[in-house]
């Protein structure tokens, strides 16, 4: 089958493909969160959630397997580096007492993913400590096991989490596809410049294309 992304027509087969969503959370979505701690206004991440939900309802009712991360840290924070918990001048850090609970730990309210997109009973939830989410995870023996080749991208945000992953997927050689208008970025010039980036250069790290398109493929 084909999909007709850019730059180019992807060819795909829906029985080795999946979706994963990156990183849907409330820290990064709703105000209070780490998002919003380091400065960015997050209203302009809420506006992908009706796409998102498109593209998950879309893929569910197709069969095609759907993959949430979340990136978040243990309680006692031995899976975050200090540099990264240290870095820049943020109003509370990772670990630190906010409204949504501790910012970006595992089982505080504000790691769990938007009740509008969360996980149904049977999906994979990938807790990540990095930007990408193949790194100490299992992601990539997960997929092995369901014999994916393609992956379908949503999530946020575009050039951080979802393009790191994007990457490290491109390198291990699955054929990735962002869904253009289910992700987003707290800097639209910095998501145009990881969409061209993606699919420069003959789709060097991969294609893009609308939820639409994706949604009349998968159908
Ligand atoms: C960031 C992410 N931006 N999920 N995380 O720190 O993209």
């Amino acid at each position: 089958m084909k999909i007709d992304a850019l730059p180019f027509a992807l060819e795909w087969d829906p029985a080795t493909t999946a979706l994963i969503v990156i990183d849907m959370q409330r820290d990064f979505i709703e105000p209070g969160g780490f998002g919003a701690t380091l400065g960015n206004d997050v209203t302009l991440l809420q506006a992908i959630v009706p796409a998102t939900a498109r593209l998950i309802a879309g893929c569910r009712a197709a069969g095609i397997p759907v993959i949430h991360t979340r990136e978040c840290h243990r309680p006692d924070l031995s899976d975050c580096p200090p540099a990264k918990r240290l870095r820049g001048s943020p109003s509370l850090r990772i670990g630190d007492a906010g409204p949504m609970g501790r910012v970006l730990i595992a089982g505080e309210p504000g790691a769990e993913i938007l009740p509008e997109l969360a996980p149904v009973p049977g999906e994979k939830v990938i807790d990540k400590p990095g930007k990408g989410a193949f790194y100490a995870t299992d992601l990539g023996t997960h997929l092995a096991g369901l014999g994916i080749r393609t992956l379908i991208f949503a999530g946020v945000t575009t050039e951080v989490c979802v393009q790191t992953t994007m990457r490290e997927a491109n390198d291990r050689g699955f054929d990735c596809l962002l869904a253009e208008d289910a992700t987003e970025s707290y800097f639209p010039a910095f998501k145009t410049a990881a969409i061209e980036m993606i699919r420069a250069q003959g789709a060097i790290v991969g294609w893009t294309a609308p939820v639409a398109t994706i949604l009349a493929a998968v159908a």
